[in-house]
């Protein structure tokens, strides 16, 4: 399988509860390597914009405002067929159908307030993570 490249974030509520290196050692465990990674404060338009797929669900207003409510930590993970892998370890968006060891079973609160992101496509890995990083952020 291809060495890929893919998009994290560690959400609002797990970097409010102090759990980005319980999270990022699954990550790890799971044979994802971090290659980059910083910790921000979103605005409101940047979380618009990288959401802007999800502008007409129901949701989207609640998700932005979610967002932005704490920092979020941005890490690119890089591994074998990482994109897949990734998802894997997140477990599904509900942490109530999350399998037993995913981080969302985990820690997860509810749906919205589910603990990470990750990229869901090759293509969407690629905006994401050229939508928080510039090329020179990315060390293998
Ligand atoms: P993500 O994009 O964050 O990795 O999550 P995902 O693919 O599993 O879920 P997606 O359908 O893309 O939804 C994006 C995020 O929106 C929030 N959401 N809230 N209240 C709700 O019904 C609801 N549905 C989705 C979650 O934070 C979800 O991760
Ligand atoms: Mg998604």
């Amino acid at each position: 399988m291809a060495i890929e490249r893919t998009l994290s974030i560690i959400k609002p509520d797990a970097t409010k509860r102090n759990l980005t290196g319980k999270i990022v050692a699954k990550f790890e465990e799971a044979g994802l390597r971090v290659v980059a990674s910083k910790r921000v404060q979103l605005t409101a338009a940047q979380a618009g914009e990288f959401y802007a797929e999800h502008k007409e669900r129901p949701f989207y207003g609640e998700l932005v405002a979610f967002m932005i409510s704490e920092p979020v930590v941005l890490q690119v993970l890089e591994g074998e067929g990482a994109i897949a892998k990734n998802r894997e370890v997140m477990g599904a968006t509900d942490p109530a159908a999350a399998a037993e060891g995913t981080i969302r079973k985990e820690f997860a609160l509810s749906k919205g307030e589910n603990s990470v992101h990750g990229s869901d496509s090759e293509a969407s890995a690629a905006r994401e993570i050229a939508f928080f990083f510039s090329g020179l952020e990315l060390v293998g």
